[in-house]
C-alpha cells in the first residue's frame, strides 16, 4: 500500500487515515477574503481578466476556487449528484467519469496557434497547405504536419461564433494555479476560467491550485490566461450523453502566444481542457522558454542511483503512449539499482549560472493512460491510483473496482461483473474494448511511493542525459548515443514512431514526431531546432543524448517484440549511466551513433538468446539508406525554408556514414 505524506505544504489531498492537512493562518485569511467570490479582493490584473471574459461568456455565477480540501469535497459531491462521476467504493476517495463517446482524446485537427505571422508558428510546406475540412468549422485554418495556424482576425471571428453567452446557466470557476512549486524560480502561474467542475477537480490534482498563487500575481498580469468552456449553454436542446456536455462540432483549442492566452471550447477531455498541461506547459511554455532561453519539453524526469549509491537524473522524450509513465516509475529488475520519479510527462529545463541543466516537473499529478498498466508493466502506478484518483473512461466492476485491458485477466476469468466505459455489461466475448484505449487515471504525484525527494525542488534537478525514442518495429537499435550535442539535436528532430490512441489518428503508420513534440510545438519547428542548437555554449555541461527503441520486433518488424522492456529497461539505463560516467570502452561507432559493444549490456538472467541480442542492436545498410532519404524528404517538404543549415549538415554527415558502412 502506498503511504501518502501529510506534510506537504501546498497541496491537500485526502489522507488515508482520514485526517487532512490544514492551511496555515495566512492562507486562511486570504481564503476568507476570496471565498465569497469577492472579486475586488483579487489582484487587479485578475479582476480585469475575469470581468472581461465573464461579460462575454455570461455565466450565472462566478466561483473563485481556493483549492482547499473542503471545497474539493463539495465539488466532488456536486459532480456525483449530477451524475458526472461515480464513487468507486473499493478504492479510497476514487471516482469514475464516463464521457460522451464523442469526447475521448486530444483533437489535434482543431488545435492551433494564432500569431500575426504564420512563419512564427509553422514552416511553409513545400507543396502548400492542404484544403481544410469544412466540417471543422474553423475559417482559414492552415493545417500542416507541424501544427496549425490561424490569423488573429480569423480567430476573432471564430471566437465570436463560440464564446458569447457560452456559460449561460452555468458557473464560471476561477482556478488559480502554479506550474512548478509556487513561487519557484522556474515556475509560472496560470488562471483557468472554466464552466466544468470536472476540469476544476482534475486541475487540482494536475497543478498546484490554490489561493497561495494569488499572492504571486502582480498588477501587470504575470500569468497565463486560460479560458475553457464545454460549449453548451443552458437551457440546451442538445442531447447530453452521460451528463457530459460537449460540443464536438465546434471544438477549438486556440493559443495566443502574443497575449499569453489559451481559449478552449467544446471539449472537456484531458489535454483539450486541463489547460495547464499541453496548452500552457508545452505549447505556450515552449514559446516562453525560447524567449527566455530555456526548454519546455515533452519529457519524463527520473533519478537513477547505482549500487554504489551514486545518483544521476535523466530526462526522456517519447511520443504519447510509448511508455513514459512506465519508465518514470520503473521497478528495476537488476538488484542494487534504484529509480525515483520526478515527473512522467513534462520537463522545464534551464541552465543555471554554474552551467548545469536543471529540470523541474511543472505538474503536480499524473494523467496516465490506463490500458496496459499492470503489476508487470508498472506496479508503482497501480499503488498510486488506489487513492484520490479520478479515472475517466475505464471499465468498472459492479462493486466499485476499476478494470482495463491488461490490468488483471483473473478479474475476467473469475467472472467479475464488469461494466465497460460505455456503461454496458462486458465479458471477454464482447467485441468492443472494456476501457477506452485512451482512458486515464488522474492522481496526485505526491502519492507515488518512489517520488523523488527532490521532485519539488524549486531550482530543479541536474540533468546528465537526455533520451529520445519512439515505437520502431524495424531497423532502429535498442540504444545508441549521439556523437555530440548537434548530432543529438538531429536525433531528436528525426524521431519517428508508430501512431497511438492518445490523439485521433487511426492505424499503425510510422509518423514523424520530432522531439515527441509534434502535437505540442508552440512555434515554428525550424526555429525550435535553432533554439536547441543555440544552447551549446562554452562553460555549459551539455547532457549526453541517447536514442532508445524498446519496440523492435523480430523478423524485420513482422514478428514479436525482441526486448522484454519495463523493469528490464534498467539494463539500458545502466549502460547510459556508465557512458555518462565516462566509460568510453563500452560503445562502438556506427552510422547511428555509439551502440553497446558485444557483452557491454548486462543481459544476465534474461530469457534472451545471443542471436536475439544481436538482432536488437543490428544495423542494416538498406534500412539506413531509406531512413536518410525519408528524413531529408521530411525536412524538404515540411520544414522547407525554415530548416537550419546545421540540420542539413547533420543529414549529410549521416548519409556519409551510411555510405561508408
Ligand atoms: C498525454 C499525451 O496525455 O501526450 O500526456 O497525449
Ligand atoms: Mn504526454
Amino acid at each position: 500500500m502506498a503511504s501518502i505524506s501529510s506534510d506537504n505544504q501546498h497541496r491537500h489531498f485526502e489522507n488515508i487515515t482520514g485526517e487532512h492537512v490544514t492551511d496555515d493562518d495566512k492562507l486562511l485569511k486570504l481564503r476568507e477574503a476570496t471565498y465569497r467570490s469577492n472579486l475586488t479582493k483579487l489582484p487587479k490584473s485578475i479582476q480585469d481578466y475575469i470581468e472581461e471574459k465573464a461579460k462575454i461568456c455570461q455565466p450565472d455565477a462566478i466561483h473563485i476556487c481556493d483549492g482547499s480540501i473542503e471545497e474539493n469535497r463539495a465539488f466532488l459531491q456536486s459532480l456525483q449528484k449530477n451524475g458526472v462521476i461515480q464513487k468507486l467504493e473499493k478504492l479510497n476517495n476514487c471516482w469514475l467519469a464516463l464521457t460522451d463517446p464523442k469526447d475521448v482524446a486530444r483533437v489535434e485537427s482543431r488545435t492551433f496557434i494564432s500569431t500575426k505571422n504564420l512563419l512564427d508558428t509553422i514552416p511553409q510546406p513545400q507543396h502548400g497547405f492542404k484544403e481544410i475540412d469544412a466540417s471543422l468549422n474553423l475559417r482559414n485554418l492552415k493545417c500542416s504536419a507541424l501544427g496549425n495556424w490561424m490569423s488573429p482576425e480569423d480567430l476573432e471571428y471564430e471566437f465570436g461564433r463560440r464564446f458569447p453567452g457560452c456559460m449561460k446557466g452555468r458557473t464560471m470557476y476561477v482556478v488559480p494555479y502554479s506550474m512548478g512549486p509556487v513561487g519557484g524560480p522556474i515556475s509560472k502561474i496560470g488562471i483557468e476560467l472554466t464552466d466544468s467542475l470536472y476540469v476544476v477537480c482534475n486541475m487540482r490534482i494536475m497543478t498546484r491550485m490554490g489561493i497561495d498563487v494569488f499572492e504571486k500575481i502582480d498588477d501587470h498580469g504575470n500569468f497565463v490566461k486560460c479560458l475553457h468552456s464545454v460549449g453548451v449553454p443552458l437551457p440546451t436542446e442538445r442531447k447530453i450523453v452521460n451528463n457530459w456536455p460537449c460540443n464536438p462540432e465546434m471544438t477549438m483549442i486556440a493559443h495566443l502566444p502574443e497575449k499569453n492566452e489559451v481559449m478552449s471550447f467544446g471539449s472537456g477531455y484531458g489535454g483539450n481542457s486541463l489547460l495547464g498541461k499541453k496548452c500552457f506547459a508545452l505549447r505556450l511554455g515552449s514559446i516562453i522558454a525560447k524567449r527566455e532561453g530555456w526548454l519546455a519539453e515533452h519529457m519524463l524526469i527520473l533519478g537513477i542511483t547505482n549500487p554504489q549509491g551514486v545518483k544521476k537524473y535523466i530526462a526522456a522524450a517519447f511520443p504519447s503512449q510509448c511508455g513514459k509513465t512506465n519508465l518514470a516509475m520503473l521497478t528495476p529488475s537488476v538488484p542494487g539499482w534504484k529509480i525515483e520519479c520526478v515527473g512522467d510527462d513534462i520537463a522545464w529545463m534551464k541552465f543555471n549560472e554554474r552551467g548545469e541543466l536543471r529540470a523541474i516537473n511543472p505538474e503536480n499529478g499524473f494523467f496516465g493512460v490506463c490500458p496496459g498498466t499492470s503489476e508487470h508493466t508498472n506496479p508503482i502506478a497501480l499503488k498510486v491510483v488506489q487513492y484520490n484518483t479520478i479515472f475517466t473512461n475505464v471499465a468498472h466492476t459492479a462493486d466499485g473496482k476499476v478494470y482495463w485491458e491488461g490490468l488483471d485477466e483473473n478479474m475476467v476469468s473469475h467472472g467479475e461483473h464488469l461494466i465497460s466505459w460505455k456503461g454496458k455489461d462486458w465479458t471477454k466475448e464482447s467485441t468492443e474494448p472494456a476501457a477506452h484505449p485512451n482512458s486515464r487515471f488522474c492522481s496526485p504525484a505526491e502519492q507515488c511511493p518512489i517520488i523523488d525527494p527532490n521532485w519539488e525542488s524549486p531550482e530543479g534537478v541536474p540533468i546528465s542525459a537526455i533520451i529520445f525514442g519512439g515505437r520502431r518495429p524495424a531497423g532502429v537499435p535498442l540504444i545508441y548515443e549521439a556523437f555530440n550535442w548537434e548530432h543529438g539535436v538531429f536525433v531528436g528532430a528525426s524521431i519517428r514512431s508508430e501512431a497511438t490512441a492518445a490523439a485521433e489518428h487511426k492505424g499503425k503508420a510510422i509518423m514523424h514526431d520530432p522531439f515527441a513534440m509534434r502535437p505540442f510545438f508552440g512555434y515554428n519547428f525550424g526555429d525550435y531546432c535553432k533554439h536547441w542548437l543555440s544552447l551549446n555554449k562554452d562553460g555549459r555541461k551539455m547532457p549526453r543524448i541517447y536514442n532508445v527503441n524498446w519496440f523492435r520486433k523480430s523478423n524485420n518488424g513482422q514478428g514479436s517484440f525482441l526486448w522484454p522492456g519495463f523493469g528490464e529497461n534498467i539494463r539500458v539505463l545502466e549502460w547510459i549511466f556508465k557512458r555518462v560516467d565516462g566509460n568510453e570502452s563500452i560503445g562502438q561507432q556506427t552510422p547511428f551513433g555509439y551502440v553497446p559493444t558485444a557483452d557491454s549490456l548486462d543481459i544476465n538472467g534474461l530469457d534472451l538468446t545471443q542471436d536475439q541480442m544481436k538482432e536488437l542492436l543490428s544495423i542494416d545498410k538498406q534500412f539506413l539508406k531509406e531512413e536518410v532519404i525519408e528524413i531529408r524528404k521530411y525536412f524538404d517538404e515540411y520544414v522547407n525554408d525554415s530548416t537550419p543549415a546545421e540540420i542539413y549538415k547533420q543529414i549529410d554527415l549521416f548519409n556519409e556514414r551510411v555510405d561508408k558502412f
